[in-house]
């Protein structure tokens, strides 16, 4: 259990470590309950340092014995870490400790899964592994021997030698103790190689358990295609002689980054068409792709200190997305993310959780692997690059790779490299870092003697700690149409810096039809009255594919904001816009399927509140089950035409294609069993021969109340796949009807194949259960008690992953006083419970402020 009297740390205070780390050495004798790990570090002043006394961090570790320069010491251990007398110079340190792998369940430092030894260090699990200065600031070179009977014993860097029961390896560049990792265990290879572009052979592996080889070829491909994109689009070359990928079962979040030696959880790398959806492998290919090119942006320049987390990960979020867009279709990627940004990041941005892109206090580390760090933090990227150019930004980053190579950087390192790269004053853009809170932008306009004007506003809404808020640089892609449908203006950028700007557009001869923030220019709200004539103009019209289907989605969320206030019926214009955009053919059968997209539930009940009415659940569930069923009978001769283009008759392939028409399916099977009660989808659960299409079968019978038997069917196929089996338990959760959500899910936790201990099922079903947005707030409260009984539960095992989800509680506000006063109950039982982790204490405490 960490220590629960929790203590803030601010991006202030920020010294640096009085010593550096020259050489480390570390030997590992594998144990499951006692692990010795022997290290022999060389320190030497830090003359850039002020004076300190010598502390290292060391968490939860058994001290054997300590020297320096040979000769024994006794340092003075807390359980934060120990302190001791140094010399004045250098000298070598050396300390053995014991650890007990097996018993760690907060999968942080060196833990089991299934029988396999791997670590995760970031932020701050190296000091769970033995006594160091665990900062990323200090960057050492390590060699590790690891001893032990597993039959794989894998490290960062090159192998430097292996032998009967140990290996060695050495790793050339210095790093953090966050990127070191070791694995040790009987797993199998699906080997690769990869020439780079300066001619050098690199030996590529993907490390599985037995049984798993089956599902590696799509990662290593996509490992090939990352390599080759970094090397072609950002001139980045791999720069170790092998590249180590393995798969493990139980693992907190996606994947690591550990240089040389990246660890997967299994459902972010392991896939086969039987057993995977086209999102799984999306998915993979981006977090195989982001991994990666953190070998560069991560590793080779780090961080300074975890407050600027952003500087890693949202750069590197940028990088992934922009490989995406160019593997698969751009416009897609680009309106898939903002989805998931206005999913969830906006909701964090107005809640109590708020905090800026650069955070500047935390009491853990870990509660800040946030949205907005890394997907706000990748907007913020491509703001900066909207505003200097494509050219400039990549002049940008030649600099950055140049000047700071090696270092452990800062946000204000990454700014003046762009300021020296272009020649602008950076000094308002930098609040982007420093300010929380997503911006609202009013839009007005006028048209007078063929000069047409758009007035923007921008305000940003108070955030806990921060009331007021300055202007900041919003970048306004804008474009004009003429009232025929043809473009008078293209794209071009506005630079809105005041509270208040006009902007003027003159010689035009009849008044224009605005597309403004086209392609999503800038993470922001924007308010405009706009009429639905004129929305329904840029649905049918709107040359940027963005904004086209942004009309659509406020058409929908009018649409539905009328049926929940007004009681108003579907609006059928919209729907026969919307319909003319499904039908035509030429467009991609993906794009076709966002267009058939709704707004969601949770994103409902956030328009409500902001428009100051308070969301009800149940009518918000109403109203979309309602159009659903309208949209349904209303294109009920269109359906199986549309289904009929969407099947594919090729070979299963995951590539943006195939997987593009698949949606597109899935969206009509999903209206078609709103007609037919589940007929079609059964026979497409029957004969679906890939994942893709059994699981949207699934969920269509799920939903119509039709699903037990394919339930079972399901069950008795898939019941030795881990992975597979995480969809069936969050499935019925996620598909199943507000009354009985709660106790499908409560169901399912008694079910012998639900494991606690293991993120990824924990997640199935209480994650599912979280984001069933009616079913969670069911009015008795059942769906807060049982989420607040599981994170109570888990918070003695994994802090880490319990504080991740207390997050479903983030909008408790929003809700009417019965909601409020259940969530808020639940959040205070949480927070009342003796020996609750840092980790939880922090994100109850933010959550009841
Ligand atoms: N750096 C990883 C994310 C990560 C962060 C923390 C972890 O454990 C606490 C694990 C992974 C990435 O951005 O992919
Ligand atoms: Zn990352």
């Amino acid at each position: 259990m960490k220590d629960a009297s929790p203590q803030t740390i601010y991006l202030k205070d920020y010294t640096p470590f009085g010593w550096t780390a020259e050489e480390v050495h570390l030997t590992f004798v594998l144990a499951p309950s006692a692990t010795r790990v022997r290290s022999r570090i060389r320190f030497a002043p830090n003359p850039d340092a002020p004076q300190q006394d010598f502390f290292l961090h060391g968490e939860q570790l058994k001290p054997i014995s300590f020297a320096i320069d040979g000769a024994p010491v006794s340092p003075e251990i807390t359980e934060t870490g120990l302190t001791c007398a140094v010399p004045e110079g250098a000298f070598i340190w050396e300390a053995e400790v014991e650890i007990a792998p097996v018993e760690n369940f907060a999968l942080e430092g060196l833990y089991m899964s299934n029988g396999m030894y791997c670590t995760q260090c970031e932020a701050e699990g190296f000091r769970k592994i033995t006594f160091y200065p665990d900062r990323p600031d200090v960057m050492s070179v390590f060699t590790v021997r690891i001893e032990g009977d597993e039959t794989v014993k894998l490290s960062n860097g090159n192998p430097q030698g292996q032998g009967d029961g140990w290996a060695e390896w050495h790793d050339p560049w210095p790093k953090p103790a966050y990127l070191f990792a070791l694995v040790a265990g009987d797993l199998v290879n699906h080997p690769g190689a990869f020439t780079t572009m300066s001619g050098r052979e690199v030996e590529l592996n993907l490390w599985v358990r037995p049984g798993d080889e089956g599902k590696c070829a799509f990662g290593m491909e996509a490992l090939k295609k990352s390599m080759k994109w970094d090397e072609e689009v950002y001139g980045r070359e791999y720069d170790l002689d092998i590249f180590n990928i393995v798969a493990v079962d139980d693992f907190n979040m996606g994947a690591m980054e550990n240089k040389g030696l990246n660890i997967f959880n299994s459902s972010a790398v392991l896939a086969s068409p039987e057993t995977s959806t086209d999102a799984n492998f999306e998915r993979i290919e981006a977090i195989i792709a982001h991994e990666y090119f953190h070998n560069w942006t991560g590793n080779r320049i780090t961080c300074r200190d975890w407050f600027q987390l952003c500087l890693k990960e949202g750069l590197t979020v940028f990088r992934d997305a922009q490989f995406t867009s160019d593997m698969r279709s751009a416009e897609v990627k680009r309106i898939s993310d903002v989805i998931d940004l206005r999913g969830r990041q906006f909701p964090e941005d107005q809640g109590p959780l708020s905090h800026p892109v650069r955070p500047e206090s935390f009491q853990e580390i870990n509660n800040f692997y946030t949205a907005t760090v890394y997907e706000k933090g990748a907007e913020v990227i491509g703001m900066l690059k909207t505003l200097v150019g494509d050219e400039a930004y990549a002049k940008a980053l030649d600099l950055y790779f140049e000047r700071h190579d090696g270092d452990a950087a800062t946000i204000e390192d990454w700014l003046k490299v762009f300021e020296d790269a272009t020649g602008r004053d950076l000094t308002q853009f930098k609040r982007w870092y420093s300010q929380a809170g997503t911006p609202h932008v009013a839009v007005s306009e006028a048209f007078e003697n063929g000069t047409y004007t758009l007035t923007l506003k921008q305000h940003t809404p108070p955030t806990p700690g921060q009331p007021d808020k300055a202007p900041q640089v919003i970048p306004v892609a804008v474009g004009l149409l003429s009232p025929n449908g043809d473009e008078a203006l293209p794209t071009k950028v506005l630079e809105l810096t005041e509270a208040e700007q006009s902007f003027t557009f003159e010689g035009l001869s009849a008044k224009p039809v605005p597309s403004i923030l086209r392609g999503f220019s800038a993470p922001v709200v924007l308010e405009r009255e706009t009429s639905k004539e004129e929305r329904a103009f840029l649905l049918a019209h709107d040359t940027d594919t963005f904004n086209r289907w942004e009309a659509s989605r406020d058409l929908a969320r009018e649409c539905l904001v009328a049926m929940i206030t007004e009681g108003a019926e579907p609006d059928t214009a919209w729907l026969d816009g919307l319909e003319a955009v499904i039908r035509d053919s030429a467009l991609d059968p993906a794009y076709r399927a966002l267009m058939l997209g709704l707004p969601t539930q949770s994103e409902l009940a956030q328009v409500l509140h902001q428009r100051g009415v308070t969301p009800d659940p149940d009518a918000i569930w109403t109203a979309t089950e309602t159009l659903k069923k309208t949209r349904a009978e209303r294109w009920s001769k269109l359906l199986p035409q549309l289904a009929e283009e969407a099947k594919v008759t090729e070979p299963y392939q995951p590539d943006a294609e195939q997987s593009g028409k698949r949606a597109l399916g899935s969206a009509v099977l999903a209206l078609t069993s709103r007609l037919d009660g589940g007929e079609a989808a059964k026979a497409q659960f029957e004969s679906a021969d890939n994942m893709t299409l059994q699981l949207s079968a699934l969920a269509c019978l799920v939903q119509a109340g039709a699903g037990e038997d394919a339930l079972a069917k399901f069950r008795a196929q898939w019941n030795g796949d881990r992975l597979v089996m995480d969809k069936w338990f969050g499935l019925q959760v996620a598909a199943s009807g507000p009354s009985e959500t709660a106790d499908r899910a409560k169901a399912l936790t008694e079910d012998p194949d639900f494991d606690m201990k293991n993120p990824n099922r924990f997640r199935a079903v209480m994650g599912a259960l979280a984001m069933n947005h009616a079913g969670f707030h069911r009015i008795d409260g059942a769906g807060y008690q049982l989420l607040a009984d599981w994170l109570i539960k888990l918070d003695e095992k994994n802090p880490q992953t319990t504080a991740r989800m207390c997050s479903a509680f983030q909008t408790w506000k929003r809700y009417d006083e019965t909601r409020r006063g259940l969530m808020k109950a639940q959040l205070e039982r949480i927070a009342a419970k003796p020996g609750l982790s840092r980790d939880v204490t922090e994100m109850v405490t933010r959550l009841l402020s």
